[in-house]
């Protein structure tokens, strides 16, 4: 009798054993189901051809999100990504180890979070593709309210992007819809930046006006900007001019000469303080050494300085010759001003 009643009760103590175990196994399975359901979106950001064209914008523009699921920026071009509705100024002068100096403003430059924090109001990515160029990625947590939250890049002002995070209820695109939607208006964007350097081109070919040559510097439509001379290349007679206008939008651009064999020198360089932090400094070649409407000096170097869009810088050629330039803030932009005696008659 002892036996049997012990026996049974060994036997209920399994059954309650197994249900416990089936109890735990079956919680920890919808912990995992509701991790799981945390997704990953990815928004493209901006978009730079070797050929010259800067999209500026977010793809996609607005993106839906569930609280809790994860937003990767990643980086084609110099941009940042802030949570704000206004940008910064772009240059500022500081002090840097106790010299006054204009630089890239550091609070857009550099990250004020880490990639794979949780959403805060304020956030900024920094320039990636600057102070991250193995892995221009940015990554943040949206754990926060359902809700609107906007950013911008405060590099093309203009350049905004959309975030509406939502509750777990509420159905949203998956990730891999989003990527094709995305991808499908980043090839338009830059399909239509393609067919306006076309239109730019043929408008550049119009004969030269009086004594002076005409060149557009850059090109700006919606949410492209293409970092080019229009016409790139062009011949002038001794004692003509070029006039550089630098078209809307608001992309500075230089205009330097010469364009030596070592290359091109950027406007911004980098420098790194006394306490190791990196700077982006405007150097010599963003700092302007003839005024707008003189002769090309005698030692062949004229330095325009930033222009900004509307602004023109015009010179007189009074010597033959080939003459290469480039633009000091844009890597793809260059020209060429051939310079001819004029035909004896
Ligand atoms: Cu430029």
């Amino acid at each position: 009798m002892f036996k049997r009643t012990a026996l049974h009760m060994m036997f209920r103590l399994l059954l309650v054993v197994i249900a416990l175990a089936t109890l735990a196994t079956l919680t920890s399975h919808l912990t995992s189901a509701h991790a799981a359901a945390k997704a990953t979106y990815t928004v493209i950001v901006g978009t730079d051809t070797s050929y010259g064209i800067e999209s500026l914008a977010f793809f996609p523009q607005t993106l839906k999100v569930h609280k809790g699921d994860t937003v990767t920026w990643q980086f084609r071009g110099f941009h940042d990504m802030r949570f704000d509705q206004k940008t910064l100024d772009a240059v500022v002068v500081n002090d840097i180890d106790g010299k006054p100096q204009p630089e890239f403003n550091p609070q857009i430059f550099n990250p004020n979070a880490r990639s794979g924090d949780t959403f805060k109001p304020g956030i900024n990515s920094g320039v990636q593709l600057a102070v991250n160029p193995d892995n221009p990625a940015f990554s943040l947590v949206m754990d926060t309210a359902p809700g609107t939250y906007s950013y911008l890049c405060d590099v093309h002002p203009g350049m905004v992007g959309t975030l509406i995070v939502v509750d777990d209820q509420t159905a949203i695109p998956s990730p891999t819809d989003v990527d094709k939607v995305a991808q499908a208006d980043l090839d338009k964007a830059i399909a239509d930046a393609d067919l306006a350097i076309l239109a730019a081109v043929k408008k550049s070919a119009a004969p030269i006006e009086g004594n002076t040559l005409q060149v557009a510097v850059g090109l700006q439509t919606n949410n492209i900007a293409v970092t080019r001379f229009f016409p790139e290349i062009a011949t002038i007679q001794v004692g003509q001019s070029v006039s550089w206008t630098v078209t809307k939008g608001f992309d500075p651009h230089t205009v330097n000469i010469p364009l030596s064999r070592e290359g091109r020198v950027d406007a911004f360089l980098p420098l790194v303080d006394a306490k190791k932090s990196l700077h982006l400094v405007l150097g010599e070649a963003g700092n302007a050494n003839v005024k707008s409407g003189a002769e090309l000096p005698a030692d062949g170097i004229a330095r325009s300085g930033p222009l900004d869009p509307g602004a023109s810088f015009t010179l007189k050629f009074t010597k033959p010759g080939v003459y290469a330039y480039y633009c000091a803030i844009h890597p793809t932009q260059f020209g060429i001003i051939e310079v001819v005696s004029p035909q004896p008659q």
